[in-house]
């Protein structure tokens, strides 16, 4: 695997901001160019929905960036054979990685990183809730943010799911927003497209299912880095089956986790 040696560019963004998550300090402005965007899809179970992502993210991301992007998968050896489409795809654009034995959003998304090699590195779902042709405007918005978040609750952004999802979701994303503050209104959102330096003073905790986003960002925050929030229409999955709410019973259980995961993150001791 080869490794970025040097920072690249990143292109200017000349459209409105939507809205900066509580932000303290001025972001370093950053008007050169990205040359590699890496974006990462974590899927278990995802064959309906992989082939149309992976093409969506491609149609819209390329002709903005100058050497390319790279998306890497990866998959927790799903027994719908995800993988074995993604492999069959042959594009050298596409990275596989076919986790055997191990199981875990969080960890899925942190191998992606370390596996990545693009100056910009983003995630997001792979089942078509999350719209790609928003990459573009996030990528650009990187000249002026650190961290940029498609945010189903801010200004002008809606989420279309069953009203139960939702009320959930708002729930949990008020109980974040009070704890953790820095006016996040999206916490959970698990649709980011950052600047690689970001890891040099950040570590995604590699455990659990998506409430290590919200510790993410709230240590990004609490590091002094910018994290800016992009609009977007959050609709329900039409293929496959959701892996956060198979059930009431695991529904509630996942909700109960990410309760637990805010506070943790609140208590936590940051270098
Ligand atoms: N590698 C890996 N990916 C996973 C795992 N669990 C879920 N995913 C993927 O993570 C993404 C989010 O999972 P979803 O089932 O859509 O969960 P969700 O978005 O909370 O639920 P919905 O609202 O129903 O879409 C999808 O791309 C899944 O395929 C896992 O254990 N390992
Ligand atoms: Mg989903």
């Amino acid at each position: 695997m080869t490794t970025a040696t040097e920072s690249p560019p990143l292109a200017p963004a000349d459209d409105a901001d939507a809205s900066s998550a509580g932000q303290a300090e001025s972001p370093t402005p950053d008007t050169r160019r990205p040359q590699l965007v890496s974006i990462i899809l974590a899927t278990y179970n995802e064959r309906e929905n992989i082939c149309h992502t992976i093409i969506e993210i491609f149609k819209h991301v390329c002709p903005q960036i100058s050497d390319g992007v790279e998306i890497i998968v990866v998959d927790d050896d799903s027994p719908d054979e995800t993988w074995k489409l993604v492999s069959q795809l042959e594009d050298p654009r596409v990275k596989l990685i076919r986790r055997v034995s191990t199981r875990g959003l969080a960890s899925a998304f942190n191998r992606g990183i370390i596996e990545s090699r693009g100056d910009v590195v983003g995630w997001m779902d792979a089942d078509m809730c999350m719209p790609p042709h928003l990459l573009p405007d996030m990528i650009a918005k990187l000249r002026d943010h650190d961290v940029v978040v498609g945010s189903r609750y801010a200004a002008g952004a809606s989420d279309n799911r069953h009203w139960l999802r939702v009320l959930a979701s708002r729930c949990i994303n008020r109980f974040a927003g009070l704890v953790l503050g820095f006016g996040i209104k999206d916490y959970d959102s698990g649709f980011v497209v950052l600047r690689r330096t970001v890891f040099d003073r950040v570590s995604l905790i590699p455990t659990g299912y998506g409430a290590y986003f919200m510790e993410f960002l709230y240590t990004c925050r609490r590091k002094g880095l910018t994290v800016h929030e992009v609009p977007y229409a959050f609709t329900d999955r039409t293929k496959g089956v959701s892996k956060s709410a198979p059930s009431l019973w695991r529904f509630c259980w996942t909700g109960a986790g990410y309760v637990l995961r805010v506070l943790v993150a609140r208590l936590r001791r940051i270098d």
